[in-house]
C-alpha cells in the first residue's frame, strides 16, 4: 500500500550533522522516495499544533523548547507502507530502549533528543502533512 508520511529531523540531528545519515537510510529503502524537503525553524504555534496531545505532561515545555532550539529538516516520504516503515527505522521513543541498527538506537541516549519524528498512523500523517506542507496536493 503506497502511503505518504511526514518526517522531522529534530534540532539535535541537524546540529550533529546527521541529516545525510538519516535521509540516506530513508532513501536506501527500496521503493521509497522523498518528495519534499526543507530546512526550517519551527514556531511555537506550529509546535503546539503538532504536539498538542502532550500539553500538560511534564515533558511538554522542555520538548517545545528543544524543538524550537534550532532548524529541523521537514520532509515528505512516499512509498510502500512508509508510515510503519519509517517508525521501524526510527525505533521506539526512548533511544536506550531502541535496538542498535535503528536511528534512535544508533545515535541517541536522551528521550527528548531522539533525532527524528515520523507520523504514527495514516490519520496523523494526513494531519501533519497539512500542517507542515499545506501546499501539497
Ligand atoms: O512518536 P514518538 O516521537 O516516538 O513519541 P510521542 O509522539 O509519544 O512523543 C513525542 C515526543 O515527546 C518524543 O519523541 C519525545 C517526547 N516524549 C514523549 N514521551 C516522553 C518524552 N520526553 C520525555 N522526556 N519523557 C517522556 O516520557
Amino acid at each position: 500500500m503506497t502511503q505518504r508520511t511526514l518526517v522531522l529531523l529534530k534540532p539535535d540531528a541537524v546540529r550533529r550533522g546527521l541529516i545525510g545519515e538519516i535521509v540516506g537510510r530513508i532513501e536506501r529503502k527500496a521503493e521509497w522516495r522523498i518528495t519534499a524537503l526543507e530546512l526550517r525553524t519551527l514556531d511555537h504555534d506550529t509546535l503546539e499544533q503538532h504536539y498538542g496531545e502532550h500539553k500538560g505532561r511534564p515533558f511538554y515545555e522542555p520538548l517545545m523548547e528543544f524543538m524550537a532550539s534550532g532548524p529541523v529538516v521537514a520532509l515528505v516520504a512516499e512509498g510502500e507502507r512508509v508510515i510503519e516503515g519509517i517508525r521501524a527505522l526510527a525505533g521506539p521513543t526512548d533511544p536506550i530502549a531502541a535496538a542498535p541498527g535503528s536511528i534512535r538506537g544508533d545515535f541517541g541516549t536522551i528521550t527528548r533528543e531522539n533525532l527524528i519524528h515520523a507520523s504514527d498512523s495514516q490519520e496523523s500523517a494526513e494531519r501533519e502533512l497539512k500542517l507542515f506542507f499545506p501546499g501539497l496536493s
